[in-house]
C-alpha cells in the first residue's frame, strides 16, 4: 500500500548541540566530568543483571567507546559536528531532506553574563546559510536542556531570574537571523524536568516536587516571554512553538496522566504557540498500579543500545489525534530508535508513518518528519552506546557512514510517500 504525504512536507532529521556539536562548556560538560566514572560502573552492574536475561551482543562488547569506560559518558568532540555542519548537511541533502532542525548553544552565544560573542553568533548563521544554500529549512531550537555554567550557578530553571536572561538571549539570537522562519523555544521541558528535578538523575540532580513544579512552570514562563518577543516584531509568517515529549497512556490512569504529561504545559502556552513539535517515543500501558506494562510486541529479542524502550508506533497515531484538539499545526519534531544494528530502523520509520498517514487522513494537521537523529550522537547520561543516527558514526575516526535505513528514508522523502 502507498501512502502520499500532503504538498509541502517537510521531511528531514533533527539534532542538539550538545549531542554533537563537540566541545561545548556548560553545565552537563562540568556535570559528565564529575559523574563519568559512576555511569560507567552503574552500565556494568545493570549490564550484568540485563546479560543474564539477553545474550549480551558482541556488537555492544567492541563497541567504541565502550559503555563501561568513563569516556563514554563525556561528551569531548562529540560527532565535531561544529567543524564539520557542511559534510553533514551534504548528506542530508543528498538523503532528500528538506529540513533540518538543531539547536543553538546558550553557552556559546553568552559565556559569560551579559557578554555576546559575536563570533559563535557568526558561527550559527554560517549554519543557517549551509542549510539554506542546500535547500533545507531550517528549523532552530533556543534551548534543548545545557545551560551556561554561570546561569547554571544563579540556580538555572529555579530562578525566576533565568526567564528573563533566557527571554534576552532569544532576542538577541531571533534578532540576529531574521531569516529563520521555525523557532522552538523549549526541547521536551517535561522530560527536562522530571531527569532533572524529580527523578534526580541528570543535573542539577534535585529531587523534589515543589522544585519540579517551579521548574516546570518557569519554562512556560519562558517560553510565553520569547513567543511574546518574537510576535509581532519580526517578520510576520515566522512560527514559534515547543518540541513536546507526548506519551501513548492506556489503562485507568491515562486520562488523568494525559491531562497531566501531555496537555498540561501545552494549555498553559496555548494562546502563545503557532504549531506544536511532537517528539514521539513512548507508549506506557498502565495495570493495576503497575506502570509500563507493555507487551513489546514489536521486536522479539532487545533492541540494547542501552535503553529497552518498546517500540509502539500505533502509540504515534493515538498521540496525534489527542492534539487535534490544540487547532494548531503539528511538526513531529523527533521520533528515533537506538539500533546500532540498523536491523528495525526502516520498519521503525515507516510503520509510524503509516500511522501518522492515518491521523492525516482523519484530519489532522501534520506538516513534517523529523527523525531522531541525523547522527549518531552522545546520549546524555547514557553516553555514545545508543546509535540513534541515519549515519554511523565511527567515534575513532569521526568516519560518517550512512545506514541502509537512512536511504530508505531517502526515498520516502523524495517521492513523499511511504509504501509499507
Ligand atoms: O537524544 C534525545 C533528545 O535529546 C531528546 N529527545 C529524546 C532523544 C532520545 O533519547
Amino acid at each position: 500500500m502507498q501512502y502520499k504525504f500532503p504538498k509541502n512536507f517537510l521531511w528531514g532529521a533533527a539534532t542538539a548541540a550538545h549531542q554533537v556539536e563537540g566541545w561545548n562548556h556548560n553545565d552537563w560538560s562540568e556535570w559528565e566530568k564529575e559523574n563519568a566514572s559512576r555511569l560507567a560502573e552503574n552500565t556494568e552492574n545493570n549490564i550484568s543483571s540485563y546479560t543474564r536475561r539477553w545474550k549480551l551482543p558482541d556488537y555492544i562488547k567492541n563497541s567504541y567507546p565502550s559503555p563501561f569506560s568513563p569516556e563514554n559518558y563525556i561528551s569531548g568532540r562529540a560527532c565535531d559536528h561544529y567543524n564539520r555542519f557542511r559534510e553533514d548537511f551534504d548528506i542530508a541533502k543528498s538523503l532528500g531532506h528538506n529540513s533540518h532542525r538543531f539547536s543553538i548553544e546558550w553557552s556559546r552565544i553568552e559565556p559569560e553574563e551579559g557578554r555576546w560573542d559575536e563570533k559563535e553568533i557568526a558561527h550559527y548563521q554560517e549554519v543557517i546559510n549551509a542549510l539554506r544554500e542546500r535547500g533545507i529549512e531550517p528549523f532552530v531550537t533556543l534551548w534543548h536542556w545545557t545551560l551556561p555554567v554561570w546561569v547554571a550557578k544563579q540556580g538555572g530553571w529555579e530562578n525566576k531570574k533565568t526567564i528573563g536572561n533566557f527571554a534576552r538571549y532569544a532576542e538577541k539570537i531571533v534578532e540576529s537571523y531574521p531569516e529563520v522562519k521555525f523557532w522552538i523555544t523549549l526541547n521536551e521541558p517535561e522530560i527536562y524536568t522530571m531527569n532533572s528535578y524529580l527523578r534526580g538523575k541528570r543535573p542539577p540532580q534535585k529531587k523534589s516536587f515543589f522544585k519540579f513544579l517551579k521548574v516546570y512552570r518557569n519554562l512556560a514562563e519562558a517560553h510565553k516571554k520569547v513567543y511574546i518577543i518574537i510576535h509581532p516584531t519580526w517578520v510576520s509568517d515566522t512560527q514559534v512553538g515547543i518540541a513536546k515529549n507526548n506519551s501513548y497512556f492506556e489503562g485507568w490512569l491515562a486520562p488523568i496522566l494525559n491531562y497531566l504529561w501531555n496537555n498540561w504545559f501545552l494549555n498553559k502556552i496555548k494562546n502563545h504557540q503557532d504549531f506544536i513539535g511532537l517528539n514521539y517515543y513512548f507508549h506506557n500501558r498502565i495495570k493495576g498500579f503497575k506502570y509500563n506494562q507493555n507487551e513489546n510486541k514489536w521486536v522479539s529479542d532487545p533492541v540494547w543500545d542501552g535503553n529497552f524502550w518498546e517500540i509502539y508506533p500505533e502509540g504515534i497515531y493515538h498521540v496525534l489525534k489527542d492534539l487535534k484538539k490544540h487547532n494548531k499545526p503539528i511538526y513531529i519534531t523527533e521520533n528515533g530508535v537506538a539500533d546500532a544494528r540498523d536491523v528495525y530502523r526502516e520498519k521503525f520509520i515507516k510503520e509510524h508513518l503509516r500511522w501518522v498517514h492515518k491521523a492525516i487522513s482523519e484530519g489532522t494537521d501534520v506538516r513534517g518528519y523529523f527523525y531522531w537523529s541525523l547522527l549518531d550522537n552522545f546520549e546524555w547520561d547514557s553516553g555514545f552506546a545508543p546509535r540513534f543516527g541515519l549515519v554511523e558514526m565511527n567515534y575513532r575516526t569521526m568516519e560518517r557512514q550512512i545506514r541502509q535505513s537512512a536511504y530508505a528514508y531517502a526515498k520516502i522523502a523524495r517521492e513523499n510517500s511511504v509504501t509499507a
